[in-house]
C-alpha cells in the first residue's frame, strides 16, 4: 500500500528514463508532484507542477526546491563518460540541491545513488553497506561523492536521506549480470515508498535490486526502511540464458558487480 506522506515532493529527473516510470506511481505518495529536468517534461496534470533547471545552475536549484518538503533526486548523469559534466551534474549539482534542501527547511531527500559506487567489488563476493565503495569510474565516484555529502548534511542539518545504490532498473533484465541486479519498476517504487514513510530514516544506504535468487548485496543493515521486494528477475532467466552467449570468466565486465562500467574510458575531453 502507499502511504500519502508529504504534501509537495520534488521528482528531479523527470524526463529520463527512471522518472517517467515513476510520475505516474507517485501520485500516490503527494498531495502534489512538482516535475524537474533540464528538458521538457510534458504538459502537468492537475495534481502536477513544472519547475525546470540545470543542476549546475544554483539559484535555479534554489528556485526548484523552494516550497516542497521532500526530494526523489534522480537528475544528473546517469552513465560513466567524461569527468566535466559529470562534475556539472552530478557533483556541482549534489551540492546546489542539499544547499537549497537546507536553506528551505526540507527534512528528507530521496537520492539515486548506483551499484557503480562499489563496481569494483567482484561478482562471487556478497557486500553490504557497510564495504567501503569502490568505484568503477567517475561516474561511480559522483554517486559516492553525492552518499557523503548526504550524510554530511544529515549529521550537520538533520536533513535524512536515503541513498538507493540502483542495481539495473529497465522493464526487464537486459543480461545475465541483470538478472542480479534487476530493480523492476514497481519494486523501485515500493523502495521509494518505503524511504518516504519509515518513521526514522536517518542516513541509510540501501541497494536497490528486486528478489531475485542470485544477489551480490545484502540489505540487512537497512531493515528499519521496510523495503519488502515483490518481484524477482528469476522469471527471465530462461530467456535470458538462451538469448545470451555463456560468460567469458577472464573478461572484466563478468568479474566485475560494474560490469561493462569497469571497462569504460579513458575518455578526452
Ligand atoms: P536518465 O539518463 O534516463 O535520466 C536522467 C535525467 O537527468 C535526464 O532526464 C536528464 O535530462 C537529467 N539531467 C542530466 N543532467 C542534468 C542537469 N545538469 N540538470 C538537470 N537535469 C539533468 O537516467 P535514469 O535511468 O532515469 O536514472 C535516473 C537516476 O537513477 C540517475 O541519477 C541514475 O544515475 C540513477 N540510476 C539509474 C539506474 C537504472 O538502472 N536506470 C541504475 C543506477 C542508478
Ligand atoms: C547505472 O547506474 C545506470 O544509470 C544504468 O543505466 C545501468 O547501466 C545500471 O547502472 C547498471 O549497472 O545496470
Amino acid at each position: 500500500m502507499t502511504l500519502l506522506t508529504h504534501d509537495k515532493l520534488l521528482l528531479t529527473g523527470a524526463a529520463g528514463g527512471l522518472g517517467r516510470a515513476l510520475r505516474d506511481r507517485l501520485k500516490a505518495n503527494c498531495r502534489v508532484l512538482r516535475l524537474s529536468d533540464r528538458t521538457a517534461v510534458g504538459e502537468p496534470a492537475s495534481h502536477e507542477e513544472v519547475v525546470l533547471a540545470d543542476l549546475a545552475d544554483a539559484p535555479a536549484v534554489d528556485a526548484m526546491v523552494q516550497g516542497v518538503d521532500a526530494i526523489v533526486h534522480l537528475g544528473g548523469v546517469s552513465i560513466e563518460g567524461p569527468f566535466g559534466p559529470i562534475l556539472q551534474a552530478n557533483i556541482l549539482g549534489v551540492y546546489n540541491l542539499y544547499e537549497a534542501a537546507r536553506k528551505h527547511g526540507v527534512k528528507r531527500v530521496v537520492f539515486a545513488s548506483s551499484n557503480h559506487v562499489t563496481g569494483f567489488y567482484r561478482q562471487g563476493e556478497t557486500i553490504n553497506a557497510s564495504h567501503p565503495p569502490r568505484p568503477d569510474g567517475f561516474y561511480g565516484v559522483s554517486k559516492a561523492f553525492g552518499e557523503d555529502l548526504s550524510r554530511f548534511y544529515f549529521d550537520r542539518y538533520g536533513i535524512e536521506t536515503a541513498c538507493i545504490r540502483i542495481g539495473s532498473s529497465f522493464p526487464e533484465p537486459r543480461d545475465r549480470r541483470m538478472l542480479a541486479t534487476w530493480l523492476s519498476y514497481d519494486d523501485l517504487h515500493r523502495l521509494i515508498t518505503a524511504c518516504l514513510s519509515t518513521p526514522v530514516l536517518s542516513h541509510s544506504i540501501v541497494f536497490g535490486m528486486s528478489d531475485n535468487a542470485v544477489t551480490w548485496w545484502d540489505n540487512s543493515q537497512a531493515r528499519h526502511v521496510g523495503f519488502v521486494p515483490q518481484d524477482s528477475s528469476d522469471i527471465f532467466r530462461e530467456a535470458v540464458y538462451a538469448r545470451t552467449p555463456a560468460p567469458d570468466l577472464s573478461d572484466p565486465a563478468v568479474q566485475f558487480q560494474g560490469g561493462g562500467f569497469v571497462k569504460a574510458g579513458p575518455f578526452e575531453e
